[in-house]
């Protein structure tokens, strides 16, 4: 039977993530050791560990079927892929920034300015949407130090926390692409894998909204019930069972994460205690 080939990054900040997301699927791996792959004993899938700058290009090709991988990755590489979903980690932005004395007063100050960076593709197409001349310099990593180097006036790299650019003397002035690690597969799949994705992807879902809720409990005095379920959403309308003692209930439901602490507080304001909040593992629906 045929399975899904399947590429995670091999080592790096990305493949932590990526394994818990598989392993959160149910899918179980056999042991890879130093091979570059490793089969599932309990889903159709093989799992390849590549360099994440060679991922885009191999799923575009239509060598490896589906991969995780990071949006910056897939615009350097400028391929065709089909993004399943975004998967919401290894969030980071690509930015460019100066030294910290260097006047900064726009985009016209880059105009004839030396830039490092690894995201060549990127950042030319950024100037040439502003039509701003700036001559571009590649280098693999370890971009921040190129100014104290000499290399370059101002660099170009990947920021999340912004703590390196500080630490390297530098003020990040643009933000040109907005990253996060994205579910993708190759334009064209067999019917038969195809049917393997969306069962791949169907459990991410599951995954992805278990993470977003939580299943909660609480007593209520009957009279406050109706007030109660007007604040709740929960998937269709809460369980609502008798307590032994009598003119109270528990009410059971499954709410969003996004405003939690003000339901929460409305909650207790329209009669609501012994407030029970727990993890959901996968949502269903
Ligand atoms: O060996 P391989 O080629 O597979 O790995 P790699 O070294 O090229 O990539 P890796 O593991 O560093 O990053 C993989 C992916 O993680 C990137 O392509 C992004 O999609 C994502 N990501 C998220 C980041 C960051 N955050 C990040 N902060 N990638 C790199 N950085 C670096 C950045 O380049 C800079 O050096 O972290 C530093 C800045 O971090 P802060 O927190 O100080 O701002
Ligand atoms: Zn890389």
């Amino acid at each position: 039977m045929s399975r899904l080939r399947f590429a995670i990054q091999k080592s790096g900040r990305l493949t932590d993530q990526s394994r818990a997301l598989i392993a959160e699927c149910g899918i179980e791996l056999e042991p890879a050791g130093a091979k570059l792959r490793s089969s599932a004993y309990n889903f159709s899938i093989e799992l390849l560990f590549l360099r994440d700058d060679d991922i885009p290009g191999y799923v575009a090709q239509g060598i490896v079927d589906a991969a995780i991988v990071g949006q910056n990755a897939i615009a350097e590489r400028g391929v065709e892929v089909s993004v399943n979903r975004e998967l919401g980690f290894s969030r980071c932005r690509l930015s460019i920034a100066v030294p910290r004395g260097m006047e900064y007063s726009g985009i016209t100050s880059l105009s004839g300015k030396r830039i490092s960076t690894s995201y060549p593709r990127i950042l030319r197409s950024f100037l040439d949407r502003n039509k701003v001349t700036a001559e571009i310099n590649e280098i693999s990593g370890s971009v921040e130090i190129a100014p104290s180097l000499g290399l370059a006036d101002v660099i170009c790299d990947l920021v999340s926390s912004g703590s390196t650019l500080m630490s390297n003397g530098l003020r990040e002035v643009e933000t040109i692409f907005e990253s996060q690690a994205v579910l993708i597969s190759a334009p064209e799949l067999s019917e038969e894998r195809r049917a393997i994705l969306d069962s791949f992807v169907f459990r991410v879902d599951a995954v992805q909204r278990a993470k977003k809720t939580k299943y909660i409990t609480l007593n209520t005095p009957n009279e406050a019930i109706p007030e109660i379920v007007k604040l709740l959403p929960g998937l269709k309308s809460p369980s609502i069972l008798p307590l032994a003692t009598s003119g109270w209930s528990s009410l059971h439901t499954v709410v969003g994460e996004d405003d939690f602490w003000s339901l929460i507080d409305k909650l207790r304001s329209a009669g609501a205690q012994g407030i029970l909040v727990l993890p959901i593992e996968k949502v269903i629906v």
